[in-house]
């Protein structure tokens, strides 16, 4: 899935990271942000990795979304060969349930940053990467403004309907909609 000129690369260890990292994929969808998606693996492709972060600036990629789990060195070693900013997803893994993935992330040696969210959070890592684009596009930053509002928006309409009803009718509700 590449569009023409992306300008986020989401990259991932192996295709079992791609039901957490659609989340990151749907969110730049939503925001109309150009992207391109591929599988990069920092044990299995290692080449491929070192020629995708050296050149991905030269693309026009401005953000990188990197998901990893387990040893998770892909984000770490793509933010060493690249000088624009890297986000790591730490995908939840079965044995140790992403924790493993997360102290890989978020554990880099000064000089070299990587913006770890959190175990799965995917999503932020999207919105993180739009939040970054739109610090230069007046227009992307009116659309993170109207995310924000309507994220308000839905916790106040949650707040009224949780006074009215109050909490044991609202849990029932929420029960009958899951
Ligand atoms: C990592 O190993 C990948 O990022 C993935 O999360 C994990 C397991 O990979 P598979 O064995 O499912 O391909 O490199």
């Amino acid at each position: 899935m590449t569009q023409s000129s992306p300008l986020v690369g989401i990259i991932m260890g192996s295709d079992s990271d791609l039901p957490t990292m659609k989340n990151a994929i749907a969110v730049c969808e939503e925001f109309e942000v150009t992207h391109e998606v591929a599988i990069v693996s920092a044990h299995r492709t290692p080449e491929r990795m070192v020629e995708y972060a050296q050149n991905a600036h030269k693309r026009g990629i401005k953000v990188i979304i990197a998901g990893a789990g387990g040893a998770a060195h892909l984000p770490g070693m793509v933010a060493s060969l690249t000088p624009l900013p890297v986000i790591g997803v730490p995908v939840a893994t079965r044995y140790l349930k992403g924790l493993d993935s997360l102290y890989s992330i978020v554990q880099m040696p000064r000089g070299i940053p990587v913006a770890t969210v959190a175990i799965g959070n995917a999503q932020n890592a999207g919105l993180l990467a739009v939040q970054i684009l739109a610090s230069h596009d007046s227009s992307l930053r009116e659309k993170v403004e109207k995310y924000r509002k309507n994220l308000h928006n839905s916790v106040e309409d949650k707040q009224s309907e949780l006074k009215q009803l109050g909490y044991k009718d609202y849990l029932k509700k929420r029960k009958q909609q899951s």
